[in-house]
């Protein structure tokens, strides 16, 4: 069993895609365990991506992920992580494959609809930055 954290961006709910989003989550045997709706400052956005800091994107993407309400949620099940990052697809939709979140729904590298943690240790550090441990169900 594995953890990982998952946002539909503000794009995504912009779009009306919540409910989407979650149900290709769902389909794939993924638990939803936490999950809340919140609308990040600019501050939050930074520290949330600050292994990004350095990045020429940086700016932009934090100014975009504070633009509107986001939902952020924690997945639960086999290989959670790889599952959540092969649903959601390739960070560029025009790389994404066929049936992607990104590649069906998405419009471009940055406005990409989807979060999902990319390893162990920042699963940890992103479920943490959104839920504490009463927020998720055991
Ligand atoms: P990921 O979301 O697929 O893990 P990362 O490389 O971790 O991709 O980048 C984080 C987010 O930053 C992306 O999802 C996307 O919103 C944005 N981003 C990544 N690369 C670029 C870029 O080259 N231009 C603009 N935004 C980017
Ligand atoms: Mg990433």
């Amino acid at each position: 069993m594995q953890r990982t954290l998952s946002i539909v961006k503000p794009d995504g709910v912009d779009k009306n895609l919540i409910g989407e989003v979650i149900k290709r989550f769902e389909k794939a045997g993924l638990k939803v365990v936490a999950l809340k709706m919140a609308h990040l400052t600019k501050k939050q956005a930074e520290g949330f991506y600050a292994v990004h800091k350095a990045r020429p994107f940086f700016d932009s993407l934090t100014t975009f992920m504070c633009a509107g309400p986001i939902v952020p949620m924690v997945l639960e099940g086999n290989d959670a992580i790889k599952k959540v990052r092969d649903i959601m697809g390739a960070t560029n939709p025009k790389d994404a494959a066929p049936g992607t979140i990104r590649k069906d729904l998405a419009d471009s590298i940055e406005s990409n609809i989807v979060h999902g943690s990319d390893a162990p240790e920042t699963a940890v550090f992103e479920i943490g930055y959104f839920f504490n441990a009463t927020e998720i169900l055991k």
